[in-house]
């Protein structure tokens, strides 16, 4: 690809959705500039990078000031060509120099702005430099949280999904969730008096009811939408294990439904539900430090996608082993887990070689950047993950739809359960 030059970056704290700073970066290529902000999660994996450099945000966006001049000046050979640069000015394995949401910030402003100096947008820029045939990511959407995303009350299990696997293009597939969504919170002020629709982080309900009646009234939704609009609409769950885990009983502690099970009566428990709600999507269902039980349950329910965040951390390495494994068919591909665009991509690529799901996703704290959506259309992303409800969610999708006018709205990529 052309060589381009950066002529300019800058860098500022700025506040995510849930009010905490993170980086946003503004990078010049041959003069075009772009702006890239990093999102933040809450249910972090402990082999993800370390988000900022000492001093938090503040901290990171004084050491990306101070590297800034072995970056501007350089040439660009590609979208993800900065990526290199942002390497070596770092020289950590985990990004502790810099952090990995200012390195992200960069990674993603000079691909834009590669992207953009050419007259380009970004998802066919980096589809034309992968190789990779763009296609539109199936919305996985949180339409119920618990766990660390919400208060105490709230479920245990941190996301309840949908994903619109009858959908003939992405506005239908959008419509079908809403419409879910909507239903789901009529039914959940009939069954909890008094319950004000409190929401979680990602926007989904938030309510103070078991897991197992979570489970419940999700599926009536998603049933009642489905027959309303003749759009199937499936499950999916992230457990987000680690956090469900306490290592000191070594149980999972299901407070809301007064279970506390070992990791074996774990599994039985999750293939139960699988069977029951026809689970489809199963993130995260144990703690990262099992992957083998992430494999036994893989055994049994090996038409449900269990999938690797916490487990994997969007690492090549990680999720290449995991699903050599047999213990995951699908990874979370989350750029700011490993700081650079071109890893993620890198991981995206894996799990596609290797017939597995890679899922682009958001993070619990999020910007209204739309990024996220150009990156899955350009790298084989089959699912996105990235809420529904609220400014800095629906602007994945909004996204989604105009990407749509290019590539043809119809070109939903296709989730066989
Ligand atoms: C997850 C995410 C995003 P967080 O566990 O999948 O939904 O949460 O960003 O808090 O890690
Ligand atoms: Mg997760």
């Amino acid at each position: 690809m052309e060589s381009r030059r950066v002529e300019g970056l800058r860098a500022r704290v700025v506040f995510d959705s849930r009010g905490d700073k993170t980086v946003e970066v503004e990078v010049t290529v041959e003069g075009y500039t772009a702006r890239a902000a990093a999102p933040s999660g809450k249910s972090r994996g402990k082999r993800e990078v370390k988000p900022f450099a000492d001093g938090g945000a503040e901290g990171s966006v004084r050491a990306l000031r101070e590297a800034s001049g072995k970056i501007v000046g350089e040439t660009l050979d590609g979208p993800l060509a900065v990526d290199r640069l942002l390497r070596e000015v770092d020289g950590t394995e985990d990004f502790s120099r810099i952090g990995g949401n200012a390195a992200l910030a960069t990674s993603a402003a000079a691909a834009i702005a590669y992207a953009g100096s050419g007259g380009e947008p970004l998802y066919r820029s980096l589809s034309r430099y992968l190789g990779a045939d763009p296609g539109i990511p199936l919305p996985l959407s949180n339409v119920l949280g618990g766990g660390a995303h919400a208060g105490s009350g709230a479920p245990e299990f941190q996301e309840y999904l949908l994903i619109p696997v009858g959908a003939k293009d992405v506005m239908e597939a959008i419509e079908a969730n809403v419409l879910a969504y909507r239903k789901l919170g009529r039914l959940l002020s009939q069954e909890v008096k008094g319950y004000p629709l409190g929401k979680g982080d990602e926007g989904g309900y938030a309510p103070p009811v078991g897991n197992r009646k979570a489970l419940e009234l999700v599926a009536r939704a998603a049933e009642e939408a489905s027959d309303e609009t003749g759009v199937r609409i499936a499950l999916g769950l992230d457990v987000a294990g680690s956090n469900v885990f306490d290592p000191r009983s070594g149980r999972y502690t299901l407070r809301s439904d007064g279970l506390y099970l070992t990791g074996e009566e774990m599994v039985s428990f999750l293939g139960e539900l699988v069977d029951r709600f026809g689970i489809v999507y199963l993130e995260d269902p144990f703690s990262e430090d099992s992957p083998e039980l992430f494999a036994e349950l893989q055994r049994s329910v090996p038409n449900t996608f269990v999938c690797g965040d916490d487990l994997v951390v969007t690492r090549p390495d990680l999720i290449r082993s995991a699903i050599e494994a047999g213990s995951i068919r699908a990874a979370i591909v989350k750029p700011n887990q490993v700081g650079l665009l071109s890893l993620a991509a890198e991981s995206a690529r894996i799990c596609h070689d290797r017939r597995a799901l890679p899922v682009a996703s958001h993070r619990s704290g999020e910007t209204t950047d739309a990024y996220l959506s150009h990156f899955a259309v350009g790298t084989w992303c089959r699912l996105i993950k990235c809420g529904l409800i609220g400014g800095e969610r629906m602007a994945k999708l909004n996204e989604l739809l105009r990407i749509g006018e290019e590539v043809g709205s119809d070109r939903l990529r296709r989730l066989s359960v």
